[in-house]
Formats: structure tokens, sequence, C-alpha cells
């Protein structure tokens, strides 16, 4: 029963409502840093409503509950929206057994338009309520001429510049039939995996991160840099229309939207229709269901009465319809306590803080522990033990800690500071320049990457050891049974009953094996026939096991077809690597250096030795072919000046590293080179380093390319180059040596042009001999046109 006069404690808790409400509005919509949890301002939120509706004296113009979002200051011009954009009431789940209890809002909104309007089981269209920016889209004439945010509904900001940036929005409509005038009204969302993306990049870069998707879309429409907008990957989906001249609209909201998805606008691949109350609850299921797969953040459902007449005779109250409600899913973040930072360390060694929380539900599973990331992101967020933090958990991925609730703040908490020692091992954690990430420097030392290679190496999609669990593992390792995965293979069904009985006398339980009077092996035996059965296995279950930096499923399995052979993965330098398709630098070199280490060859050999075959060993790719080479090497080396043309011109004319060597700078010169470029290559290879691991990578080659299937005729040294012969010679004739020439596969012609590879003046050049000084064409003498016959094997 609504009460005229509110008692004083009302007054004054409305008034802290206020207060906090309008802060977090500020900062939610204005600083783009907000301090709250969704689901705690939604409750402050209602609380002020119930207080309001139950003491009509309390109502007041400047309360929030009479807007929507705070006003955008500043930056932007002003657009007063032609049809306000309206708010949607909200059904959250409350305490109940049957549905009818738990979605009482979504009952009585339905039951409300059954008796206004007299229908039954009315039809309404259905779509998931998108996490991101509200926008609206004015098309004159087809063209789209402005963009606006929602702001309080009825003044947004123009960010037109900006709009017109993310490509999911139509700048000209397709199809025909559209109103001279049209509003199209929708959301701007980041996607989650291009959230995560720009996040780790920003980690990375040591630069701040997003705190959730739909900051990320706020935050890029609110840039003045519509450059900066652009590189943002956005996306879009229309859910409605605003203003509508020169034309007419269907007259239900799905016929709506099927035309906007006609004119070329994105509509939610999952928007339907549904019927009567029952029909609702299960679309609000259906979606609950798929919401941690959809790529984007939805935090409910929209239901909206389908027909138009139906709406307009349900109408309005304040700003929000009548005809459509927004049923929210529990909230994925929550607000809960730090109750410790530890350091995990995982199969490479990275350092990464997690928070451990006082258990919290979010979503609907109990959340104990966080991702912090890693030291920036604690330093940035200035987690502290003690502090009330808000935890989100989005999709599938480990939930983190979005940020500090400062306010609730203990008294006398401390920074906290990354550890200079691994918590496991005692040895150094280190940090790689230009990275964000801390690592444990003991390697396989450290018992936690030792337990985390070996999980990893018995895991599923790695050697698929069945029934070799994170456990046995762990016991495994404490008690020294087993250093790296090599060691499992000599394990017996003795070594597990004697883990057993460690592990009964370490946690003090009566060993099962006493209890029942005999001694059970039936589950060593089983676990010993699984670590038999994995071996035989595949080449790249096999490199994927080795748990190699940065070698996933689909590395692995590059590396095995490609190379053929585990002798050929483990023997090729990182510039051999580097050939194959996907793999960068980056990875390269740490396979690489991951086989350059003997401890791991001696691991590898081991396993072998164990018996580990694999079915699909065979030649490396006949496309490999292609991608070998003297000029690939040469590419690789980065050499300054030295161009893919010079390359190419020096693998075509020596056969092998060292024929390149001894031929030396000025029979480059002479083979096509030009001046600059060949000089720099000399230095290059004078430093004995650069020459040694050339030396290897062209020993490497050499073995792959030996393995290589069948040869296919290989191309004549000189080919696509040509030379122009002038003057007279004195050991040979110009149509003898042009014979030799060709016969090389060298074009010789009678005139010089840019083209023109290199000039052989003999005694009393003429106008050749000028016009390739003038053109800057490489001349040379005779001398040097028999010193390439001869190299050539076609000496005359
Ligand atoms: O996805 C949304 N966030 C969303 C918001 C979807 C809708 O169909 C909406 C909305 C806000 C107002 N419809 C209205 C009328």
């Amino acid at each position: 029963m609504p009460q005229p006069i509110a008692p004083p404690e009302a007054v004054e808790r409305a008034e802290i409502l206020r207060r906090r409400i309008e802060d977090a509005n500020y900062r939610y919509h204005v600083l783009d840093e907000p301090d709250i949890a969704d689901a705690d301002y939604d409750r402050l939120m209602r609380e002020l409503e119930a207080l309001e509706a139950q003491y009509t004296d309390l109502a007041s113009d400047d309360s929030p509950t009479r807007r929507v979002g705070a006003r955008a200051t500043g930056g932007f011009a002003e657009v007063v929206h032609a049809v306000p954009m309206l708010s949607l009431g909200n059904a959250f789940e409350q305490d109940g057994d049957t549905d009818r209890e738990k979605y009482r809002e979504v009952a009585d909104f339905e039951r409300r338009i059954e008796q206004t309007l007299d229908r039954k089981a009315p039809v309404f269209s259905v779509e998931p309520k998108l996490d991101g920016l509200a926008i609206s889209l004015r098309y004159e004439d087809g063209v789209f001429v402005q963009g606006a945010t929602r702001g309080d509904g009825a003044v947004g900001e123009d960010v037109t510049a900006n709009l017109r940036t993310v490509k999911a929005i139509p700048l000209r409509l397709r199809g025909t039939g559209w109103p001279r005038v049209l509003e199209v009204r929708g959301e701007v969302i980041m996607p989650r995996a291009a959230f995560e993306v720009f996040n780790e990049r920003a980690r990375a870069a040591g630069e701040k991160p997003l705190a959730n998707p739909r900051n990320g879309a706020a935050g890029s429409l609110r840039q003045l840099d519509p450059a900066v907008t652009a590189k943002r990957p956005l996306a879009f989906f229309a859910y409605a229309v605003g203003r509508v001249e020169g034309g007419e609209l269907p007259d239900t909201h799905s016929a709506t939207l099927a035309k906007l998805r006609d004119w070329g606008f994105p509509v939610s691949p999952e928007v339907d229709t549904a019927t009567g109350f029952d029909g609702l609850i299960a679309y609000f299921r259906r979606i609950g269901e798929k919401r941690n797969s959809l790529p984007y953040d939805i935090d409910g459902v929209v239901y909206k009465l389908d027909d138009y007449a139906g709406q307009q005779e349900m109408g309005f109250v304040s700003r929000a319809p009548r005809w459509a409600i927004a049923h929210k899913y529990p909230a994925q973040e929550q607000t809960t306590k730090v109750e410790a930072i530890e350091i995990q360390i995982g199969r490479t060694g990275a350092a990464t803080p997690v928070a451990r929380l006082t258990p919290v539900q979010v979503g609907g599973v109990t959340v104990t522990n966080a991702t912090l990331h890693n030291a920036d992101q604690v330093a940035r967020l200035d987690v502290r033990i003690g502090d009330s933090v808000i935890v989100r958990r989005a999709g599938d991925v480990i939930p983190e800690v979005a940020r500090v609730v400062m306010e609730r703040r203990p008294a006398n908490t401390v920074p906290w500071k990354m550890p200079s020692t691994c918590p496991v091992c005692g040895s150094e954690l280190l940090r790689e320049e230009g990275a964000a990430a801390y690592r444990c420097s003991g390697g396989l030392i450290c018992a936690a990457q030792r337990k985390e290679a070996l999980i990893h190496f018995a895991s599923r999609r790695a050697m698929d050891i069945d029934g070799l669990g994170d456990r046995f593992v762990d016991a495994l390792v404490e008690f020294d049974m087993v250093h790296t995965p090599a060691d499992l293979y000599a394990l017996t069904v003795e070594s597990f009953v004697r883990m057993k009985a460690l592990a009964d006398e370490r946690d003090g339980s009566i060993p099962e094996t006493v209890k029942q009077g005999r001694i059970a092996t039936k589950w060593a035996e089983n676990l010993v026939a699984s670590i038999e059965a994995s071996k035989r296995s595949t080449l790249p279950r096999f490199l994927f096991a080795l748990g190699i930096m940065h070698i996933g499923e689909s590395t692995a399995k590059t590396l095995a077809t490609w190379l053929g052979s585990l002798e050929h993965v483990r023997h090729t330098p990182a510039p051999v690597l580097r050939v194959l398709p996907d793999i960068g630098d980056e990875v390269a070199t740490s396979i690489a250096a991951f086989f350059e280490q003997e401890g791991n060859q001696a691991v590898v050999d081991k396993l072998l030795a164990a018996g580990v075959v694999f079915a699909d060993e065979g030649a490396p790719s006949p496309k490999l072919r292609d991608r070998l080479g003297l000029d690939v090497l040469l590419d690789a080396a980065k050499v300054p000046k030295l161009g893919p043309k010079s390359t190419a011109t020096l693998a075509k004319h020596y056969d092998s590293l060292d024929a390149l060597v001894k031929a030396g700078e000025h029979q480059w010169i002479v083979a096509g080179v030009p001046q600059a470029a060949a000089t720099n290559l000399a230095t290059y290879l004078a430093d004995a380093e650069h020459l040694a691991a050339l030396r290897d990578a062209d020993t490497a080659m050499r073995r792959l390319a030996a393995a290589l299937p069948a040869k296919a005729a290989s191309a004549l040294p000189l080919e696509g180059m040509t030379y122009v012969i002038t003057g007279t010679m004195e050991t040979l004739k110009r149509d003898d040596a042009t014979e030799r020439l060709e016969s090389l596969g060298a074009k010789v012609a009678g005139s010089v042009s840019k083209k023109t590879t290199g000039v052989f003046a003999g005694e009393a050049a003429g106008s050749k001999l000028d016009k390739a000084k003038e053109l800057g064409v490489p001349v040379h003498t005779e001398a040097d046109l028999v010193a390439l016959l001869t190299q050539h094997g076609v000496a005359p």
C-alpha cells in the first residue's frame, strides 16, 4: 500500500541510495570506469524504486529512477532524438518453485497484455538482449546521415564519424522499398573474442585493458578520433525503428526485423517468435543454455509484443513500454573478498598471480579463484589482500578480477608485490624484456613445471594416457618417481602400488589395500596398460605432447606434415622452420631452442627407446621443395639492401652456400647483384657466427631436400638473366659466348636497357658501354665472363 509520508529513516536511505547510484552512473557513463557490479547496481536501483513506490512523497524529479542513463558530457554535438529511445523494464528471477513464481514479473507482464487486449497467448518477437551501447542511425533516401548514442533517451551524442567506421553498419541501404526517412535502433557491441584479443595486446603492451566488452563498445564510440574507433573490432545488431517518414513498415515487429535484414542491417540470428508465457520461458531457457557459446555477451532476452496495433494499445509507463520487457539472466559479475594472492606456475614456467576469493556464485557457478593475469594487471587494478573486488565470468573463460571496490578497502592494506622467487622451487622469477609475464627460471627443476608438463603430456589430445589424472601426476612428482615424461614408461604395477601407499601414509588414511585384506592392483594394471597403449602414437600428438612453448596442436600438425619425420623436426634450425606456413620467428625460435637443449633431446631419445612409435611418419611434403633454397636462407638473414631479386639471382648461380662464399663479392656483382647489396652480404658473411648459422641451416635444407620424393627437373642457373656482350673478346667469339650463356638459361640481348642484368665489355666497346653506364647497368670484363662460364661448367 503506498503511504503519503515517509519516516525519516526512509528519507535518509533514499538519499544515500540516490547518491550512490548517481555516483555509479557518473563513473560508468562519463568516466567509463564502473566501480560496482551490475547486480549490485540493479539491487540499489530496485531498493530505491521500491522506497519511492511505497512513500509517494519521496518521489522527485532528480531521482536516478527518473532517467535511464547519465547525459553525455563534452566533445560531441547533441542530437535530439526525433522519437525518444526507449528503455525497457527488467524482470529478474525471484524465489519460488514454479516457473510462474520464479518468473513472476514475466508472468505479470504477459497477463497484463492478455487482459488489456483480451487475447489469449499473444505472439511475441523475442531476441537476446545484447550488452553493448544503444545507438540510433538515421537514413535519408537510403543514405546514412547521422548516428547518435542513446544518451538519456531524449538527447544523445552525435557519433556519426565513429559509427561510419563500424563495418556492420550499412552506409547505404540495400534492396528497395525503404521509407524516405528511416531511423534504425540497435546495439553496438564488441564481440568477446575481439575483446580478449584487445586486452591481451593491451596487457602485453603494459596498457590499460578494458573492464568488459560493453565498456569496449562504449569507449570505442566515444573516441574523439574516428581512426581509433576504426581499429576497434565492433559489431552491430539492429532491433527497432524510430522515426519513419515517406514510407510504411509492416504491421509486426518480426516482419520489420526481416525487412531491416533485407535492407542490409545485421539482425541477431537468434531472433524468433514465441507464444504466451510458456513460449517466453522456453526461449529464455534455450538462449540461457547457449549464452556462454554466443560470440558476444548478453545479459538477458527481450520480449516484445509482436503486433504494432497491440503495442499502441498497451502504451507506456514513463519511458518504458508496457508491451516489452527485458528478462535478465543472473549476473555474471559479483562482489567478493580477496583472501590471498598466490602465484601459479604454468607448464612453461609462466607465473600467474591468482586471487583466492571468498566463494561467491557468479552466473550459477561457484567461483573461488580468479586470475589476475600478470603483475602489471595487479598494479593497475591495485588489488590488495583484504580488498572487496568485482569478479566477472564471461563465457567459458577463467573468472577474472575486474576491479576493486575502493570505498570498501579496509585500513592497513598494502600494495601487492610480485615475489622474486618461485613459490614452488625457489628459483628466481624473471621477466623477459618487453614481456608482461614473469617466468620461473627453474625449468624442469621446478616441480610445478614438471607436474604441468606431465599432465599435458598425458592429456587426451596429446599422448592420451587414459586414467593418469592430475592427482596421480601430483603424487608421482611429489614422491620423486617421475622426472620427465620418459620416466612414465618405466613405471610398473609395483611402482603405482608403492605410490599409493606413500600417498595414503601422507594423508594419514587407512590404505584401501589393507582394508580389503588383500592387495588390489587392478587399477594399477589398467594404468600400466594405458601407458603401454600410448606408445603407439602419431607425430603431431607427440610433438604437441612435448609441451614446447607456442606449439599448439595446429603447429604440431604443420611440423609433422611438412617435415615428415621426428628426425627432421628435431634437427631443423629456426631459419628453416621459418619457411613453413604459419610459423613465424617467435615460434621457429621456440622450437629450435627446445631441441637445442641436450636434456630435451635426451628425453626424446629415451621416449623412442621406450618404444614410442608414430604411425604417420614419412617423407617431407613435396610442397617443401619450393620453399627450400639458398635464396630463402639469404632472405631470412635480412642483410640490408639484399632484396629478393638479388637473393634469387644468387640462388640461381650457386647451388651451395660454399659455392656462394667461394665466389665472393666481385662474382656476385657479375652475376647481377647490385654493388651495395653484395658489399653488405660480404660483410655479413665475414662474421663467423652468421656464417656458422647459415651453414647449419644450409645443411638442414640439404638434408630435407635429399629426403624429398623424386626430384623434378630443376631450373637452369641463369634463367631470368639478360646479358649484353659488346666489343671484341679475346678468348671466345661473341656467338660462342652467347650459346654458352643461353645453355645456362640466360638471354643475350642486342641492346642495353634498364632490364639488362649486366654488360660484358671487350676491347673497343662503344655506344652500348656508354648506354650501360648511363642506365647504371653493371659492366664486367671478359675475364668475368670466362669465370662465370667456368663456374657453371661451360668453360670455353
Ligand atoms: O539488446 C538490447 N540491449 C535491446 C535494448 C534490445 C531491444 O530490442 C530493445 C532495447 C531497448 C529498447 N528494445 C527497446 C525498445
